[in-house]
């Protein structure tokens, strides 16, 4: 692989909300290309192997029924450094707190619901990207 890649969900508060549009701009305006996209609907097992580090943790159930809840988009990022570089754009998990300017800090909030809703995903270093590519494109 000569250039890093990253996985990208806009999760289903995301596409619910109409803000695909305003989440792949942001990607391409950093300069990132997009390899892949696709609008895909999970399943308890998808979800299982991709947070396979999460599936013992109390919020496991409410996570799984928040992305279930609807149609999620899954994309691929492309570019140096761009596991770190998404998860600039994207902020802290907590949406309340994450900094304005960030994709959770400008476009999401705390609705007083279980799970955290913070309208995307970005993979956690290169080597959990190329994990979770596998998951979501099988064929890339
Ligand atoms: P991130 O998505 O920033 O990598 P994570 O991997 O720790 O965060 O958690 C995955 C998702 O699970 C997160 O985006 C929102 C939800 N989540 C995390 N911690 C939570 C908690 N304490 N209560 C409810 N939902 C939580
Ligand atoms: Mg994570």
């Amino acid at each position: 692989m000569s250039t890093e890649r990253t996985l990208v969900l806009i999760k289903p508060d995301g596409v619910r909300r109409g803000l695909v549009g305003e989440v792949v701009r942001r990607v391409e305006a950093k300069g990132y290309t997009l390899a892949a996209l696709r609008l895909v609907r999970a399943t308890p097992d998808l979800l299982a192997a991709h947070y396979a580090e999460h599936t013992a943790k109390p919020f496991y159930p409410a996570l799984v029924g928040y992305m279930l809840s609807g149609p999620v988009v899954a994309l691929i990022a492309e570019g140096e450094r761009v596991v770190e570089g998404f998860r600039s754009l994207a902020g802290a998990t907590d949406p309340t707190t994450a900094a304005p300017g960030t994709i959770r800090g400008d476009l999401a909030r705390d609705w007083g619901s279980n799970p955290i809703q913070n309208i995307v995903h970005g993979s956690d270093s290169p080597a959990s990207a190329e994990r979770e590519i596998a998951i979501w494109f099988p064929e890339a």
